[in-house]
């Protein structure tokens, strides 16, 4: 993730403002961002592997219908396709990414949210977790995603299926999705917890709770 340490994020800044001169599609990228070509894998840990028909996710919480869903129960829900651009913490953007899978809202619409949920925690096989609130969920380019540009989803991107929150950092995008909690109060998931921010809005720059 982003160095914290002051230095380091001055050099970044440089090399920042370097790739940019570059770019062409400026106005789509955040601030401190930088443009990259290649998608870069960013995993904490071990890298779960999950065949499709062993998968499943569980959505509980505060909903008034607890769903478990697996594989060819997704497979049967509508689907959509969605060109994105992505927005990593660690600085580098990817532009136009194509994205097949499950919009969020169709979960919603089957699980009846209690009316006072704000908040969500994904979790993923592996043990990672993170948060945010329903309403950032709730936008139509939000899926679980299992195809990426035309394929199923590789492996090492989160396959079978991932979350896929594009207006927020990255990491706020669940891969190898087993849980969908809904919750009351917020809580901080795994980054969340090492000082990244609640929401995570990079045209806003969210990257840390309290910046240094
Ligand atoms: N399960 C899980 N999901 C995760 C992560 C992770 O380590 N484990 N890393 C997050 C971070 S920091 C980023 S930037 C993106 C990276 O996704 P990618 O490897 O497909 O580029 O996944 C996010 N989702
Ligand atoms: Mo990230």
């Amino acid at each position: 993730m982003a160095s914290k340490d002051p230095k380091r994020r001055g050099n970044r800044r440089k090399q920042v403002q370097f790739f940019n001169r570059f770019t062409r599609d400026r106005e789509r990228v955040p601030p401190g961002q930088y443009v990259t070509r290649k998608f870069p894998v960013l995993t904490h840990g071990e890298t779960p592997d999950i065949r499709p028909e062993d998968w499943h996710l569980e959505v509980f919480g505060a909903v008034e219908q607890p769903l478990r869903l697996d594989w060819k129960a997704l497979m049967k829900l509508p689907r959509k396709t969605v060109r994105v651009d992505i927005h990593c913490v660690t600085r580098w953007t990817l532009l136009g990414t194509e994205w097949e899978g499950v919009p969020f809202q169709v979960i919603v619409d089957k699980v009846h949210p209690h009316p006072q949920a704000r908040f969500v925690m994904q979790y993923a096989y592996g043990g990672y977790t993170t948060n945010l609130p329903l309403e950032d969920l709730l936008k139509e380019d939000v899926l679980l995603a299992f195809h990426l540009n035309g394929y199923p989803l590789p492996r090492q991107h989160g396959g079978p299926v991932r979350m896929l929150v594009p207006h927020l950092y990255f990491w706020k995008s669940a891969k190898w999705l087993k849980g969908l909690e809904f919750m009351i109060e917020n809580r901080p998931g795994f980054w969340e917890q090492h000082g990244y921010h609640m929401h995570g809005d990079p045209w806003k720059e969210e990257r840390f709770s309290q910046e240094d």
